[in-house]
């Protein structure tokens, strides 16, 4: 596998490259979904966890108390510990519809968010739609090509029609939301949520690989984890395990290629 380094080069698309760039120099492959209900909390643990990842993953219509102040601060957050945000809103409606989801409404989300993901479901003009509104800003698209929930429905042949709609909107995609490595195209990076210490599954259907399984088996390239990390009585000091845990597996991944 190349280096994250080598792939920034072998990429058109300026947030992909910035990226890849990003990861090499942080020595980081870690995302972290801060899945908390009070912008505190939310902005706390950003602004703790923030130098141990490459991507902020929020999900932020959870928040009970959002002002828009939430978006000013992750965005200085993110800033000042130098990683992207990702709000994970899963559009999945027309193209008109998500481009005014995307832009407009209370969060305004493409003003801060760095990445956001699509399901593949309405077919390439839900592409189109976030594409207008975010490719002028400098955004990028992932297609989710592959749930980790028991019992999804994406199966492979679902995941190769993301990952052709990706190839042709490569101006604007650049990866997946996967459970496994989908495309040889190096500028795509691959997202891996579901990811634990231990194999498992929770009380609601999510299911759970390891690092490793992740990043040396099925050759992602980025982990994203929750709970096992904000749930943690120090989430530092599990951000900080997994990211090295994460970035060992790529090291390895790319020593023998
Ligand atoms: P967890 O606490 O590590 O289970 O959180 C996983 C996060 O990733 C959570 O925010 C989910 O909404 C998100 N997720 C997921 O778990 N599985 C998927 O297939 C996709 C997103 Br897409």
């Amino acid at each position: 596998m190349l280096s994250f380094f080598k792939r920034a080069n072998l990429t058109l698309h300026p947030l992909a490259q910035k990226l890849f760039k990003l990861m090499e120099q942080k020595q980081s492959n870690l995302s972290v979904a801060l899945d908390v209900t009070k912008k505190q909390a939310l902005l706390d643990l950003a602004d703790r966890i923030g130098p141990e990842i490459c991507v902020l993953k929020t999900h932020i219509d959870i928040l009970e108390d959002y002002t828009p102040d939430v978006s000013v601060e992750l965005k200085r957050l993110a800033h000042k510990h130098q990683f992207y945000l990702f709000e994970d809103r899963k559009f999945a409606d027309i193209g008109n519809t998500v481009s005014l989801q995307y832009e407009k409404g209370i969060y305004r989300i493409a003003e801060w968010a760095d990445l956001v993901n699509a399901h593949i479901v309405p077919g390439p003009g839900i592409i189109e739609g976030l594409k207008q509104v975010g490719k002028p800003l400098g955004r990028g698209l992932l297609l989710l090509a592959e749930m980790s929930s028991a019992g999804a429905l994406t199966d492979s042949a679902y995941a190769k029609k993301a990952v052709a709609m990706a190839e042709e909107h490569s101006d604007f995609v650049l990866g997946f939301i996967s459970q496994r490595k989908l495309s040889d195209n190096p500028g795509m990076i691959h997202f891996t949520p579901g990811v634990k210490m231990h194999e498992g599954k929770d009380a609601l259907g999510q299911r759970y690989i390891t690092v490793e399984e992740a990043i040396c088996q099925r050759k992602t390239d980025v982990v994203i984890v929750g709970r096992d990390i904000t749930g943690a009585s120090d989430p530092l000091a599990a951000a900080k395990m997994y990211r090295s845990a994460a970035w060992e597996c790529s090291n390895k991944a790319h020593a023998f290629s």
